[in-house]
């Protein structure tokens, strides 16, 4: 398998979720500021028609897009590590009501906030409602170690890696003291540890 990435895009998330699982990977950085190609020099658009990452190519040369169905394609892989509830039980789609919420409203709604050609109004608009959906999450992770069940999975893979998108948009999330312990828990992790050396983000001792 090999995961198209952006550093600290939405695609560490995936990242992540493939270090957790212990599935043998290759991953590849796309430029999205510059030209898109691939940091081996070829045209990212040539890989996936859509352009944006995550993109994951499997083993039999298949192309699998959107991080909601990478992750969970990934988890599933590997049942024994609970990165998702089992198909077919409720806490299955309580992860999915997560993995929607938080791609539809929580990370586009941080999108126009790193859009150039955004403007100010729109700009403004769209940091108040992370806000307001920061504050709703804040309250579902109260006395909560993850947000489905009492395993990290997939659905904490992704909420990391949005919140930590708040230092780019001068979004402290330090206001809401649990999500600040939860990020910094999650932070703590290995395959997370791992994930971020990969992308650049944080230095590889
Ligand atoms: N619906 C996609 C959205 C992916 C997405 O927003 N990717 C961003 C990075 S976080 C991207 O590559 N943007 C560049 C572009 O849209 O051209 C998913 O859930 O995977």
């Amino acid at each position: 398998m090999k995961l198209y990435y952006a550093p600290g895009a939405c695609s560490l998330a995936p990242h992540i979720v493939l270090e957790e699982s212990g599935l043998a990977y290759e991953s590849e950085a796309i430029d999205l500021r510059g030209n898109r190609m691939t940091s081996s020099g070829k045209d990212f658009s040539q890989i996936n028609a859509k352009g944006y990452v995550p993109a994951l190519v499997l083993d039999d040369g298949q192309l699998l897009t959107e991080g909601p169905a990478i992750n969970q394609y990934l988890a599933d892989r590997v049942p024994e590590k609970k990165l998702a509830p089992a198909n077919g039980t409720i806490d299955r789609y309580r992860l999915q009501e997560w993995l929607t919420f938080l791609g539809t409203e929580l990370h586009k709604s941080f999108s126009p906030l790193f859009n150039p050609a955004t403007s100010d109004d729109w700009k403004k608009a769209s940091l108040e409602t992370v806000n307001r959906r920061l504050e709703y999450v804040a309250t579902q992770l109260a006395g909560k170690q993850f947000l489905v069940g009492d395993n990290f999975t997939i659905a904490d893979a992704y909420l990391f890696t949005i919140l930590g998108w708040g230092q780019y948009v001068g979004l402290d999330i330090g206001k809401w003291p649990v999500l600040k312990e939860y990020h910094g828990r999650i932070f703590m992790r290995p395959a997370v540890q791992a994930a971020l050396k990969a992308e650049g983000l944080i230095p590889s001792a």
